[in-house]
């Protein structure tokens, strides 16, 4: 198979505004590059004055597949509620109760980045090396031969929609590497307030409401147990690994 990851990310004088991925068939390059600038050009986060799409040939053999976590949907009344649902998932998870709301204390404040924060669960330090950018999790879709099928699955569920299915293939490989023990996410758009608590033991637990609608702050936190491996090692995994989510 001839597969291709695109990659889009727009920014507005130096900053952030959205990104995207995906992995695809050659004769799919076309489509997903006019997708990915249409989402580029969504006015609601702000007008880019920059958009750069790059588009890279995929060697199979260094492709890994591996399982979508299972996803739960937790409703909540409000973000207050939903907040405190996502500290008592992170405990569950094995996190101390002041660990758990110092991630949420940094996810709540944190400038729209790129990537994610990455934090060492024992000392609470945040530890990516680029805090501008944050860690990018990339090179992560799900498996093109299943896409269909995917796609009625998580439209019976009713959450067929890209948020859901980009951030599902994400979780999926985040809570695969080496290191992290758990992620909280919640979007940066300011339309969309549902967001999770993902790790290989809770699977992807879905939070309906984590933050006010119309609040532009959000991103990512993954949460990292440096007994368990090195820092590079599960960055390495996290930017590079070419990973394929199959349903
Ligand atoms: C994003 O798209 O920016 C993150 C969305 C996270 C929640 C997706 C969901 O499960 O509804």
């Amino acid at each position: 198979e001839n597969l291709y990851s695109v990659k889009m990310r727009a920014a507005r004088k130096g900053k952030h505004i959205s990104g995207g991925e995906k992995i695809v068939l050659e004769q799919e390059v076309e489509s997903v590059v006019q997708q990915l600038t249409i989402r580029a050009l969504d006015h609601s986060k702000g007008r880019p004055d920059f958009i750069n799409i790059t588009i890279q040939n995929i060697a199979d053999e260094t492709i890994e597949y591996i399982a979508p976590l299972d996803i739960t949907t937790i409703m909540v009344d409000d973000y207050i509620q939903g907040r405190e649902c996502a500290v008592k998932v992170l405990q569950k998870i094995g996190l101390s109760y002041k660990a758990s709301q110092t991630i949420l204390n940094i996810l709540k404040t944190c400038n729209p980045m790129r990537g994610a924060v990455l934090l060492d669960i024992h000392s609470l330090e945040r530890i990516e090396p680029d805090k501008d950018r944050g860690l990018r999790a990339t090179n992560i879709d799900w498996s093109f031969r299943l896409k269909k099928d995917l796609d009625s699955v998580l439209e019976k569920e009713g959450l067929n929609n890209s948020h859901v299915k980009e951030a599902v293939a994400l979780a999926s490989k985040v809570s695969n590497a080496s290191g992290i023990v758990a992620e909280l996410c919640w979007s940066d758009d300011p339309h969309y307030v549902t967001g999770y608590v993902a790790s290989q033991n809770t699977g992807y637990v879905r939070i309906s409401k984590l933050k006010a609608l119309g609040d532009a702050t959000g991103g990512r936190i993954f949460c990292f147990d440096a007994s368990k491996t090195s820092i590079e090692a599960c960055i390495e995994y996290l930017q590079e690994k070419v990973t394929l989510v199959n349903k």
